[in-house]
């Protein structure tokens, strides 16, 4: 039997308004003391221990959103086109489903994706307290990906597309051959029967040009286009999309590009280039500046991978990874505390810029060797 359809409004604290310690979740006159994060009990939640990865996750993720009410939906800290649209489309088919979603993110969801429809919807926040059937986490490898605090307590639902994907979830749902975390929200809306709708098609349209970079890559394959070909269907609009996100910088990206290029290195297979935090202040980038500076690297014909160094505030090196074909970049950031794609990963290492570049050159150096060994 489902549980009960909570009465009222249980998860304030994600909404800026505290939650008082005891908290009345039915009205049937006996006040229910429930402790933060403990799910109704619906049978179907039951069924999973932790570490589950169901043969048909779709099926069970699908089960347990029809049983549940409410629902926390949420990604990686400094989101990205696939964090930003694969979030928002679960959370309308959520809301098609009659369900309430609240959407929430560490960090704000950078200006490119503003204009996604719904994107206001998503709140950063540091932590989340209330009473949710599940908290569904996209695109994360452990809890500690979303960098929101109180998540713990939950039953997670965790549907991840990377390479480093690990089952840390109650239900885990992890398909490296999906191009993006879009994608399989993509198969759970068909798969319930909820209408696609233009602004969701629009939304996933998003998840899959980014994580593919434009097409270029991240397991681009002929389904790739079918998906692509069913959302422009749907009311996406492809043109308008790649202008907003291709062709929308501010200046400040491209002066941030300029002392880039300027420190740009090859030896061989291998470029590189970084930035310092004065180099940040002065062209007076952001963060979001540095999303695919190391691209520019990997256009040399001949380079086989390519790395950016951008220097933080305090110092450490933030490190985007790059490959065309030979290196599982996603395995080499996975052995340094990072993760990502095959293709595209990241990971944040001591400074100074010197010493993580001479790290990370010489592991490169390394898997190149092996790789043209094979
Ligand atoms: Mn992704």
């Amino acid at each position: 039997m489902a549980a009960p359809a909570p009465k009222r409004s249980i998860s304030r604290e994600a909404e800026g308004r505290p939650l008082g310690k005891v908290e009345t979740r039915t009205e049937t006159g006996a006040e229910t003391r429930v402790e933060p994060g403990t799910t109704p009990a619906a049978n179907s939640f039951a069924r999973w221990q932790a570490g589950s990865a169901p043969a048909e996750p779709i099926a069970a993720i699908l089960d347990l959103l029809r049983q549940g009410e409410r629902f926390l939906v949420c990604s990686h800290t400094r989101p990205d086109g696939d964090a930003v649209g694969s979030m928002l489309a679960m959370g309308m088919l959520l809301e098609q489903m009659g369900k309430r979603a609240d959407l929430v993110a560490s960090d704000r969801v950078p200006p490119l994706y503003r204009t996604l429809p719904g994107a206001d919807r998503i709140r950063s926040v540091l932590r989340v307290r209330g009473l949710y059937d599940a908290a569904i986490l996209l695109e994360c490898d452990s809890l500690d990906r979303a960098k929101v605090r109180g998540l713990e307590p939950y039953f997670h639902i965790n549907i991840d597309h990377h390479a480093t994907g690990r089952n840390f979830g109650n239900l885990n749902w992890i398909d490296h051959e999906a191009t993006s975390a879009g994608e399989m929200v993509h198969r759970l809306i068909k798969a319930s029967g909820a209408m696609l709708t233009p602004e969701m098609a629009r939304c996933l349209y998003v998840t899959v040009l980014t994580d593919t970079g434009g097409f270029c890559y991240g397991g681009v394959r002929e389904r790739t286009f079918t998906l692509a070909a069913e959302l422009t269907r749907a009311g996406a609009d492809p043109i308008g999309v790649a202008r907003e996100i291709y062709f929308s910088a501010p200046e400040s990206k491209l002066h941030l590009l300029g002392a880039a290029l300027s420190n740009l290195h090859r030896e061989g297979p291998l470029a590189w280039l970084w930035v310092t935090h004065q180099d940040m202040v002065r062209s007076g980038a952001s963060e979001e500046d540095c999303e695919g500076v190391v691209n520019y690297a990997l256009t040399i014909a001949g380079v086989e991978s390519a790395a950016f160094l951008r220097e933080l505030p305090e110092g450490r090196i933030r490190l985007s990874l790059r490959s065309k074909t030979k290196i599982d970049v996603a395995a080499i950031a996975a052995s340094l505390g990072g993760g990502g794609h095959e293709n595209a990963a990241g990971v944040t290492l001591d400074g100074p810029v010197e010493q993580a570049t001479e790290r990370i050159l010489g592991v490169l150096r390394a898997a190149l060797r092996e790789a043209e060994s094979r």
